[in-house]
């Protein structure tokens, strides 16, 4: 077999939304008929994914009696088990009904963030029903584009608040469930809450619960605030905070994209699985769709894509720690030191010595640290040439 075919023991997930997008933007109609998420599982067993993962309203649709409720639940269940197809992640719809138009948890109406628990609370019981051990939170339209209500900082308590009490709901329920913050810096709101995983990480600390609560960084959204997704990455597993993971492209400071991953920015989805075949062991989850021009054919071919250039790039991380002139030049870049041990051990001599110490600047100064060969080196490996 192509051994870039996917198969379930890749662990790749796709959102029921991300397959089914039907290609509308705000400029246009949709370009495709929405898939019955019955008929996506099926399909992407077909391609080799592991799992899908929804939103409470991708399944069932807000306003849903509680008897059609059950029956597209079982539905969904008996096609999951016919196609071998788990459920890791779940989340909450939080920013299609304009109820939400201002917010959810931070919304300036405290019966609009009751409802908004409300909804969360059924959706986890839903993500539990189904097996789901990740929750995530992507703050949808929690931001603003005004300031001069004066909730700046009352939104990031409300924020907190809304959390704390779900980590009592989840924990209380016995559901086992992991929650993850997904950061985002604008789309739907003209500035979200929470905008970084670098923020994001500060908030997980403040909670009551921080042991319960990580991130599900997405590539497009850190490109988009034009930052680096393998450095918020990185970030996220510093702090053992990676509980999730959103796949995708983007190019740098455009509307938001959700490329095929791998699509834009080749570089970065190779440091990219490079981090999370080193440091990470959940699902690879792709959070994308088909480009709006697409048929179901290029909804299909999309998927498949993001896989195999996983794939691909998974086997180039491997040639690369395989490559004895990379390691050779990786090794040289990194100068380890008898008399500089590190990390440096504080105490009052320590420090003293270091101060009147004497360094040779002049050496340092002009020590080269060989970036230029080994970034083209990595070059060549990616296309092919070694
Ligand atoms: C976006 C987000 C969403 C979330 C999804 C799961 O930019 O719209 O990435 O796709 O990931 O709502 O929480
Ligand atoms: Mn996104
Ligand atoms: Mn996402």
């Amino acid at each position: 077999m192509d051994p870039f075919t996917p198969t379930p023991a890749d662990r790749f997930t796709f959102g029921l939304w991300t397959v089914a997008n039907p290609g509308r933007d705000p400029f246009g109609e949709p370009t495709r008929a929405v898939l019955d998420p019955t008929y996506s599982v099926a399909k992407l067993a077909e391609l080799g994914a592991y799992g899908v993962n929804l939103h409470d309203h991708d399944l069932v649709p807000d306003g849903t009696g509680a008897a059609e409720r059950d029956r597209l639940v079982a539905r969904f269940k008996r096609a999951l088990e016919e196609h071998g197809l788990v459920v890791p992640m779940a989340t909450t719809n939080l920013f299609t009904d304009p109820v939400f138009k201002d917010g959810a948890f931070t919304s300036a109406d405290a019966r609009v963030r009751h409802y908004a628990l409300q909804k969360t609370m059924l959706a986890m019981d839903l993500g539990a029903e189904l097996g789901a051990h990740t929750f995530v939170f992507w703050g949808g339209r929690e931001g603003a584009e005004v300031d001069a209500g004066g909730k700046l900082l009352d939104a990031l308590q409300w924020y907190r608040d809304a959390i704390d009490y779900l980590c009592e709901y989840a924990r209380e329920q016995g559901y086992g469930l992991r929650f993850a913050l997904e950061p985002k810096p604008n789309e739907p709101r003209g500035h979200a809450f929470l905008p970084t995983v670098g923020s994001a990480l500060g908030f997980i600390a403040t909670l009551r619960h921080p042991e319960m609560v990580g991130l599900n960084p997405e590539l497009a959204h850190e490109t988009m605030a034009g930052l680096s997704f393998p450095h918020a990455l990185a970030a996220a597993i510093d702090a053992g905070k990676l509980f999730h993971v959103d796949l995708n492209d983007q190019v740098m400071s455009r509307f938001d994209q959700d490329l095929r991953f791998g699509a834009e920015n080749l570089k970065t989805a190779f440091f990219t699985v490079m981090l999370l075949e080193e440091h990470y062991d959940g699902p690879r989850h792709f959070d994308a769709h088909a480009l709006r021009s697409e048929d179901e054919a290029g909804v299909w071919a999309f998927a498949a894509g993001c896989m195999r250039t996983y794939k691909l790039l998974a086997a180039k991380a491997e040639r690369f720690r395989a490559d004895p002139e990379i390691q050779a030049a990786q090794r040289a870049y990194r100068v380890d030191d008898a008399d500089t041990p590190w990390p440096p051990r504080y105490d009052a001599s320590h420090a003293a010595a270091l101060k009147v110490r004497a360094f040779d600047l002049a050496t340092l100064r002009q020590r080269g640290p060989g970036l230029e060969r080994l970034d083209q080196l990595t070059v060549e490996l990616l296309l092919g040439e070694r």
